[in-house]
Formats: C-alpha cells, sequence, structure tokens
C-alpha cells in the first residue's frame, strides 16, 4: 500500500498541517498524519519511519518550526525522499525554522517548501508529483488540477478587471 507519511512536530502544528492532509484527501491520496518530535520524541521518531517505510510509505513530510530538526532528523534516517515544511512562529517568526529545514549536508537532502499554508499545501503536491510517477491516473489528476487553478485566474480577473 502507497502512502505519504506526514509527522509534526507538535500538535500546535497541525492547524497549518491540515491543510496538507485536506490536499490529499481532495486527491483521494492515502497518507498518515502523527505527531513527533526530532527533540522532544526521537525513538518514537525513529521507529515510525521504520513502521511507515515497511507499510509502504513513498514520501515523508515533515513540519516543525523554531530549531526545526525534524526534517534533518528523518533524512538521516530513511532514503526515500523527506520534504520539509518550516512553520511560523517563535521568537524569529519561521527564519530560524527555514533555515534549520532547509541547511542540510550535501548527501542528505531535505527538500523544503514555503512556511506557513502555502508550504503545507506544496509539501502535498510535491509528494503527490513524486506518486504521480508511478500512477498514470493521479498524474491525469494533477494535470487536470493546472487547468482549473488557470481557470480560476481568468474567472478571478473576469470579476474585477478593467481593459481599455
Ligand atoms: C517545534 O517547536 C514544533 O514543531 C513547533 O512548531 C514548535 C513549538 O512547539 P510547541 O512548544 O508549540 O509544542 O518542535
Amino acid at each position: 500500500m502507497n502512502f505519504v507519511s506526514i509527522i509534526m512536530g507538535s500538535k500546535s502544528d497541525y492547524e497549518i498541517m491540515k491543510n496538507c492532509a485536506d490536499t490529499f484527501e481532495k486527491f483521494n491520496v492515502k497518507y498518515e498524519m502523527i505527531i513527533s518530535s526530532a527533540h522532544r520524541s526521537p525513538a518514537r521518531t525513529k521507529d515510525y519511519v521504520k513502521s511507515a517505510e515497511e507499510k509502504g510509505a513513498v514520501a515523508f513530510i515533515a513540519a516543525a518550526g523554531m530549531a526545526a530538526h525534524l526534517a534533518g532528523a528523518l533524512a538521516a534516517t530513511t532514503t526515500k525522499p523527506v520534504i520539509g515544511v518550516p512553520m511560523k512562529g517563535g521568537a524569529m517568526d519561521g527564519m530560524d525554522a527555514m533555515l534549520s529545514t532547509v541547511q542540510m549536508p550535501a548527501g542528505m537532502p531535505v527538500g523544503t517548501v514555503a512556511l506557513g499554508r502555502s508550504g503545507a499545501i506544496n509539501a502535498a503536491y510535491f509528494a503527490m508529483q513524486i506518486l504521480a510517477i508511478s500512477d498514470k491516473e493521479l498524474a491525469v489528476k494533477l494535470k487536470e488540477d493546472r487547468l482549473v487553478q488557470a481557470k480560476k485566474v481568468e474567472t478571478d480577473s473576469a470579476s474585477i478587471e478593467v481593459i481599455l
């Protein structure tokens, strides 16, 4: 069973990461979602990654804020793709999380997306694009979604546009 695994460092990340789960729901893509911290529950995080891999996790999405080491900890544990979502908040409002997530050493990649809601949604899209390499039906859905997005731009513009 192929699925994507979403791990967030704290329940305080859930409000944003729900957007990631909702995106998978919209495309009918299977996912798991848990809270596990690189710092507060390192053993649980390591054990979960191992069991998720055995069950068929194709990619991991890690969301964390502040000294955000969760995505890096996953990258150290698995060779499956790891997508990092830096969370806003803390004294630096996400800059710390963004740099902690993106600045990985060579050979240990974390594909880092934007801060906040856009990043949470794009993490799901990026994971689905990975799945779609071997899932033609999902590939078609993603292409259709691009058309829907383009159409929405036109409709939104039509509702306010001024053209001479
Ligand atoms: C990180 O620290 C979590 O991912 C969260 O974004 C941040 C704050 O966590 P809480 O103190 O709100 O649990 O590990």
